[in-house]
C-alpha cells in the first residue's frame, strides 16, 4: 500500500470546513471506503498526490481531460487570455469563436448559450422546453444524472445512486411529481407515459449513452424511437451530452447515432477543464430566451474569457486531429477494457464490460447491464476491493460502481499494459 499520510492529514483538515471534506460528494470515496488521495498536480495521463505518489488517471476530472492534464496548447491559451483579464461581464469575440466550433460539430445546435456548469445547462433547457410547450411534466430515466437541479434528482445516477439517496431532501414533492423517471432502454414505458399524460409532457431528457449509472449504451433503435415519440406528441427531445459530447465522437452521441434533437446540453470537454456548460438547439426554441423572449436565464461568469480560451484550444485541437484522435481512443480503450475483462474471466470474477469509445464501466455482475436496475445488481463491495487494489498499484479509477471511466490521448500503450497487469493482481483479491 502506498504511503498517503499527508493526504490523510489534508482530508482531516478539509473535514473541518467542507461537509465530508469535499466540494462535490463523489470525491469523498465513501462508496469504496478509505480517504481520498489529495492531488498536488497532474500532467498528461498522470496524477501526483500530496505524498508524491503517481497514479494513472482513468477518471479525467470526471470527463473533461480528453487531451490529458496540462496539455500545453490549453495551458498557453489560458495564460494568454488571463493576461487580458479574467472576466469582463461583457461580450468578447471568443464566445462566438467557440460557438462556431461547437455548431460545426453539432448541426442540431443552431443557437446556444454558455453557462458555467452542466447543472445550469440542463436546468435552463428544461425551462425552455416548458415555456415552448406550455406543459409541466419532464420525463427522465432511472440512473441518468443531469446535475443537481431540484426536478432532475429524481431516481438520479452518479452520487445519488452511489450513496443510495432516492431523490434529495429539500426537493418539494410538488416539484418531484413533475418528473417521471422511467427505465432506460424501454420504449414501451415511454409510450405508456405519453398515453397516461396526454398533452402534459414538455420534454424527454436523457444521457444518450448513460455514464452516471456506469456506462450503458442505448439499444439499437432506442434513440430513434425516442425522437419519433417526442415528435409525435409535440414534446421536446433534450439530449444531455455533458459527458458524451466530444468524447464518443467529435459530434458526440448525436453524430454517433445520427440523432437530431431539439435541444442539446454540453459541459466537461467543451470547457477544456474550466467551468463551462452549454445549452443550445433549434433557433425557434433558443429565441424564446431573454432579451428576445420571455424565458429568463443569466450568469455573471457565463462565457468567461478564460473558459472560452480553454474550450477553443481543446475543440480546435480535437477538430484538427479528429480522425487520428478518435481512432486512437477507440483502439486504446478497446484494448484496455477487453484486456481487463479477459483477466477477470481468467480469475473467475463475474464482470460485465460496457463501453462506447473512450468511456466504459466494468460492472461486477455476470448479467448484461442495459439499465439502472441491472447496474444496481452489481457487487459493489467487490468493486470497492478492486478499486483499492488498483489504487494501491497506482491506478485511479472512478470511486464508484455507478460512474464511467475515461481514457485520454495522453495514455500510452505502456500505461494500458501496466493497468491490465495491475488488474490481474487485483482480481486475485476480489
Ligand atoms: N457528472 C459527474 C459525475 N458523474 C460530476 C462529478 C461530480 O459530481 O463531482
Amino acid at each position: 500500500m502506498s504511503n498517503r499520510v499527508r493526504s490523510q492529514t489534508l482530508q482531516e483538515r478539509a473535514e473541518r470546513y467542507f461537509p465530508g471534506g469535499v466540494n462535490s460528494p463523489v470525491r469523498a470515496f465513501r462508496a469504496v471506503g478509505g480517504a481520498p488521495p489529495f492531488i498536488d498536480r497532474a500532467e498528461g495521463a498522470y496524477l501526483y498526490d500530496a505524498d508524491g505518489n503517481r497514479y494513472i488517471d482513468y477518471f479525467g476530472s470526471w470527463g473533461p481531460m480528453i487531451l490529458g492534464h496540462a496539455f500545453p496548447p490549453v495551458v498557453e491559451a489560458i495564460q494568454r487570455a488571463a493576461r487580458k483579464s479574467s472576466s469582463f461581464g461583457a461580450s468578447t469575440a471568443s464566445e462566438a469563436d467557440l460557438a462556431e466550433r461547437i455548431a460545426s460539430c453539432y448541426p442540431a445546435i443552431e443557437k446556444m448559450r454558455f453557462v458555467s456548469s452542466g447543472t445550469e445547462a440542463t436546468m435552463s433547457a428544461i425551462r425552455l422546453a416548458r415555456a415552448a410547450t406550455g406543459r409541466k411534466i419532464v420525463v427522465k430515466f432511472e440512473g441518468c444524472y443531469h446535475g443537481h437541479a431540484d426536478g432532475l434528482l429524481v431516481k438520479a445516477g452518479s452520487g445519488v445512486a452511489t450513496f443510495g439517496i432516492p431523490g434529495s431532501a429539500g426537493v418539494p414533492e410538488e416539484i418531484a411529481h413533475l418528473t417521471l423517471a422511467l427505465p432506460y432502454n424501454d420504449l414501451a414505458a415511454v409510450e405508456a407515459a405519453f398515453a397516461a399524460h396526454p398533452d402534459a409532457i414538455a420534454a424527454i431528457i436523457l444521457e444518450p449513452v448513460v455514464g452516471n449509472a456506469g456506462c450503458i449504451p442505448p439499444a439499437a433503435g432506442y434513440l430513434a424511437g425516442l425522437r419519433k415519440i417526442t415528435a409525435n406528441h409535440g414534446a421536446l427531445l433534450i439530449v444531455d451530452e455533458v459527458m458524451t459530447g466530444f468524447r464518443v465522437a467529435l459530434g458526440g452521441a448525436c453524430e454517433l447515432y445520427s440523432l437530431d434533437p431539439d435541444l442539446v446540453t454540453l459541459g466537461k470537454i467543451v470547457g477544456g477543464g474550466l467551468p463551462v456548460g452549454v445549452f443550445g438547439g433549434k433557433r425557434r426554441f433558443m429565441d424564446l430566451l431573454a432579451p428576445l423572449g420571455p424565458v429568463y436565464q443569466a450568469g455573471t461568469l457565463s462565457g468567461n474569457p478564460l473558459a472560452m480560451a480553454a474550450g477553443l484550444a481543446t475543440l480546435g485541437y480535437l477538430q484538427e486531429h479528429a480522425a487520428e484522435i478518435y481512432a486512437r481512443l477507440e483502439a486504446a480503450s478497446s484494448a484496455l477494457a477487453e484486456g481487463v475483462a479477459g483477466e477477470a474471466s481468467r480469475a473467475g470474477v463475474a464482470l460485465a464490460t460496457n463501453r462506447v469509445g473512450a468511456m466504459w464501466t466494468w460492472f461486477f455482475t455476470a448479467a448484461p447491464v442495459a439499465n439502472y436496475g441491472d447496474a444496481a445488481k452489481s457487487d459493489t463491495a467487490a468493486f470497492g476491493r478492486f478499486h483499492h487494489a488498483m489504487l494501491d498499484q497506482g491506478i485511479w479509477l472512478p470511486p464508484s460502481q455507478f460512474e464511467a471511466a475515461f481514457l485520454s490521448t495522453a495514455h500510452t500503450d505502456a500505461d494500458i499494459t501496466a493497468t491490465i497487469a495491475a488488474a490481474r493482481k487485483a482480481f486475485a483479491g476480489c
